[in-house]
């Protein structure tokens, strides 16, 4: 059924945001203030994305650009101006991300939302021109606001997030996320300068066809990862591996499709963060009718104890998550 809060594709996402704040009466103004500094933030990792061939170049060339950040990685520039825009935004309190081992401080202690990030996740992908992403996770935060925010704002569990979504930049740009009631993506115009809805209210294939891992694992992941993969290739299914989480995901998402990210000698917990990586696609797959499981318990049920805690992770189509549930002990 047509949801009443629909609008078309080609809105932007700005009159989007607007329209779902007029529509929800509790949703607050702060939040769609912050899922528009995400946006930006999206907007400005797109820009430096799409110069990455030219990073070292410009630095060579002694163009230094006023931050000095000619010489760093990519995934560390992503990081800076992912903080700076949350920052210089005022509605988060403080944020986590992969790149940084303790909680940052925004100073905004009246901000009422904590902000997770993958600031630019598949690292592996970064110099050679293949789909990274963004993750995001919002909380309202716990601790009383106009005090420094805690370690506790962070560690509400999954099923606390307020939203939660990724930025693809792939052979576009596209922004989904979820405020808890649908999934929307929305792909940026560079020319407008907007990112713009493209796919509202996403429902996913409830089987697929499609398995992603890391196929060079297989001897390390537990049997009963091995019988379902057998299955898929006794099956015929496709086979498709980025190595981007945020792509792979995507991909899965529309298409139908499971990945898989088990334990292995490695990384016996898994390797994946389960705050700025599972959660958010957790989250977000949940919505869009995706089932996300450690293998022993839903993603989103995990309660969480650090920062940067990992976990395996098996996320997608319903069908193909329970069968591969089937053959775990
Ligand atoms: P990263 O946070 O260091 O980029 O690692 C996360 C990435 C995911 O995007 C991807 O799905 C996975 O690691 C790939 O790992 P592997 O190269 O071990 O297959
Ligand atoms: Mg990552």
């Amino acid at each position: 059924a047509s949801h009443p809060l629909a609008l078309p594709v080609g809105v932007t996402l700005d009159r989007y945001i607007m329209h779902r704040q007029t529509a929800f009466p509790y949703a607050t103004g702060e939040l769609s203030q912050l899922l528009r500094d995400i946006a930006l933030a999206g907007k400005i990792i797109h820009r430096e994305v799409n110069r990455a061939g030219l990073i070292d170049l410009t630095g060579g060339m002694g163009v230094q650009n006023v931050q000095g950040e000619s010489q760093q990685k990519l995934d560390m520039i992503a990081n800076i101006r992912f903080s700076r825009a949350l920052k210089n935004g005022g509605e988060a309190c403080a944020i986590i991300s992969e790149e940084d081992e303790d909680i940052i401080f925004t100073g905004n202690n009246n901000g009422k939302y904590v902000v997770a990030i993958d600031p630019l996740d598949g690292s592996s992908n970064i110099d050679v021109n293949v789909s990274i992403g963004t993750i995001f996770s919002i909380y309202r935060r716990v601790t009383a606001i106009g005090t420094e925010p805690s370690l506790a704002d962070f560690l509400q569990g999954g099923r606390r997030q307020v939203a939660a979504g990724y930025i693809l930049y792939g052979s576009s740009t596209i922004m989904v996320y979820t405020t808890g009631h649908s999934a929307n993506g929305f792909t940026y115009d560079a020319s407008l300068g907007e990112f713009i809805l493209s796919h509202p209210d996403i429902h996913s294939p409830a089987d697929g066809q499609t398995y992603s891992c890391n196929d060079g694992n297989l001897d390390s992941y537990e049997a009963g990862v091995r019988e379902y993969l057998t299955i898929c290739r006794q099956k015929e299914y496709t086979a498709r591996y980025i190595g981007s989480l945020v792509a792979d995901f995507h991909r899965n998402l529309l298409k139908g499709g499971i990945y898989l990210y088990p334990p292995t000698k490695k990384s016996p917990t898994g390797k994946l963060r389960l705050l700025y990586e599972a959660f958010p696609l957790a989250f977000l797959a949940e919505k869009a009718g995706c089932l996300a499981t450690s293998g022993h318990q839903a993603i989103l049920d995990i309660k969480p104890t650090s920062l940067h805690q990992r976990t395996p992770l098996f996320i997608g189509a319903p069908v193909m998550v329970e069968n591969l549930m089937g053959h775990l002990g």
